[in-house]
């Protein structure tokens, strides 16, 4: 059988220092103005926007396509910070294609994995550097770096896999993550009730 240029097999390089792929394939920015309907405090979102609105976070995507395949790595870096009480986090997402998982590697930093099902099951995975954590299909995910310096993950999963963020945009997850007292302490949503 002739292969195709794209059935051969091909390596990137991790910077672990910069949490990075090389070479960059594609590079996604998400600021505060991006993520406004996430975090509760509005007027909190406002004042940032209005100031410099700042980078919450930054994706690196490589997809490994062959003619039979399509397994993607993304690392996404958060930086630290907070909207109001509320750390930065990425949006969160289902994913289109329902019998589709994925495995999240936390390569840097220290936060919280958020999941839930649309019936309403949630789990909270806390993370620091080196927690792998496993997304079963029907759980949507988001992650929130509740550090001092940048939280990075390695995502991997396959491209057709898709991203649904319709509930999550409507609603958010089931709980927040703020700071109280100097802690980060997860408390229901109260725009889910
Ligand atoms: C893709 C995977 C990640 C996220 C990224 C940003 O399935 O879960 O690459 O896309 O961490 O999160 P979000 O919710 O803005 O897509
Ligand atoms: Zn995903």
């Amino acid at each position: 059988m002739t292969l195709k240029k794209e059935d051969y097999p091909i390596r990137v390089q991790y910077d672990w220092e910069m949490g990075e792929f090389f070479p960059k394939e594609k590079m996604v920015q998400r600021k505060v103005s991006d993520l406004a309907m996430m975090f509760h405090d509005q007027a909190a979102v406002k004042a940032a926007v209005t100031d410099s609105d700042p980078l919450v976070y930054e994706i690196f995507y490589y997809g490994f396509k062959t003619s039979k395949s399509d397994m993607a790595l993304g690392t996404t870096r958060i930086q630290p910070g907070k909207v109001g009480d509320e750390y930065y986090m990425t949006k969160g997402h289902f994913h289109e294609a329902e019998d589709q998982p994925e495995i999240y590697f936390c390569v840097k930093g220290e936060g919280y994995l958020l999941m839930e099902t649309r019936d309403g099951e949630f789990e909270a995975h806390e993370w620091t550097a080196g927690t792998i954590s496993h997304i079963p299909p029907m759980w949507a995910h988001r992650v929130v770096n509740t550090g001092k310096g940048p939280l990075v993950f390695v995502a991997s999963y396959h491209l057709s896999a898709g991203h649904d963020y319709g509930q999550i945009e409507a609603g958010g997850f089931l709980k927040r993550v703020v700071e109280r007292d100097g802690k980060a302490v997860l408390v229901l949503n109260e725009a889910r009730k």
